[in-house]
């Protein structure tokens, strides 16, 4: 017998979330994203029983679809009449498309220049009003905080409660495809929201008697805009990953929390160490991710290399948050574009031996 179409994450976890049979239902069937085992990464990570969480198989390329579903959805149930957000990208491109399935307009405010082409083009291709401010995201986020109450439009960033608690459901799905908890979590942080909502997502699991442990949460930040490892926020961050180019994080308290309660804690990669593991990644497993998700690889190769990772066969979780498809200049910073040959078969003889040749 087939077993039931997936239904989208509010109907799969409905008695974990906060709706009622009355709240309309804004959903792209998001959610059930593979949980891959990752073994050619795994020869680098001794000991490691490692598995990606790939979260770019959302509709909108992203995790940000699991909060949103919720969000718009109780969006529509208040009656509310438009949707606005601030974003460095992955949240413009949901929102946007979220909102029209609920049929209802959306405002994306966005550091000019600041935000990857792809999720730009999916602000745009939905038909979200996009509004690039000539500052960070941080400004662009304290705008919005400010403006959505005088203008009587939803905020539809983490900071609305809605998003958390739909995203912890990322949480429920690893314990779901395990049967059991993992050791760890490794997990890009920016905004702080998506560890604080898985953080969440497993207590709560654990308090239902779904699972019997906790993991340790491990949040990877980028070495320019590193507020958690530094303990203060960052006036002017700086990395390749525009996803995480966050300062002062809004889930502050949230992520301190998760870090501190489960044993866990935060370090910062390069930029340089972020785009060798997004092409590891993308070699080795055929996984794409865009630059910020390539944050909990890179942190787990560096500690491989110093010898850091835990004892004991650790089962590790990497959550992979957004498609590399989302920023397809990035990759341009470490691949050549290939250069055209003649239309002949010798020509392309000659190229497959390049490549055979270095094989072997
Ligand atoms: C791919 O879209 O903040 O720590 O405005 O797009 O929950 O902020 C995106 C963040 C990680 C960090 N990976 O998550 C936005 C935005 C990807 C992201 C993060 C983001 P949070």
């Amino acid at each position: 017998m087939a077993s039931s179409p997936w239904r989208g994450v509010i109907e799969e976890y409905r008695p974990y979330l906060p709706v009622t049979p009355r709240t309309p239902l804004v959903t792209l069937l998001e959610g059930a994203t593979p949980l891959l085992r990752a073994p050619r990464l795994m020869r680098h990570l001794p000991g490691v029983d490692l598995h990606l969480k790939y979260e770019g198989q959302n509709p909108t390329g992203s995790f940000k679809d699991r909060g949103m579903t919720l969000a718009m959805s109780k969006a529509l149930e208040e009656g509310s009449r438009a949707v606005l957000c601030a974003s460095t990208g992955n949240t413009a491109a949901a929102a946007a498309a979220y909102a029209r399935r609920a049929g209802m307009p959306c405002f994306v405010v966005v550091p000019a220049g600041g935000i990857a082409v792809g999720k730009l083009v999916q602000a745009m291709a939905h038909g979200a009003r996009v509004v690039p401010v000539e500052g960070s995201f941080d400004e662009a986020l304290r705008i919005v905080r400010d403006a959505a109450p005088r203008l009587r439009l939803t905020l539809v960033n983490s900071v609305n409660p809605f998003r958390i608690e739909g995203q912890k459901t990322g949480a429920f799905e690893i314990c779901d495809a395990l049967g059991r908890a993992p050791d760890v979590l490794a997990i890009p942080v920016g905004n702080a929201g998506n560890i604080t909502a898985y953080w969440r997502g497993f207590v709560q699991y654990q308090g239902a008697g779904r699972v019997s442990t906790l993991p340790k949460m491990w949040g990877f930040q980028a070495a320019g805009a590193a507020p958690f490892v530094l303990g203060h926020p960052v006036d002017r961050p700086e990395t390749i990953a525009s996803a995480i180019r966050i300062g002062r994080p809004a889930s502050w308290d949230g992520a301190v929390a998760a870090a501190r309660e489960s044993g866990g804690g935060f370090e910062a990669v390069t930029d340089e160490e972020l785009l060798a593991a997004r092409r590891l990644l993308a070699a080795e497993e055929g996984v794409f991710v865009e630059p910020s998700s390539a944050a909990p690889i890179a942190g787990l190769l560096k500690r491989a290399r110093e010898g850091r990772l835990p004892p004991g066969a650790p089962l590790i979780v990497c959550v992979l948050t957004g498609h590399g498809l989302k920023d397809p200049e990035s990759v341009l910073r470490t691949e050549r574009r290939p250069e055209a040959v003649p239309a002949t078969p010798e020509a392309l003889e000659q190229a497959v031996d390049e490549v055979l040749a270095v094989r072997g």
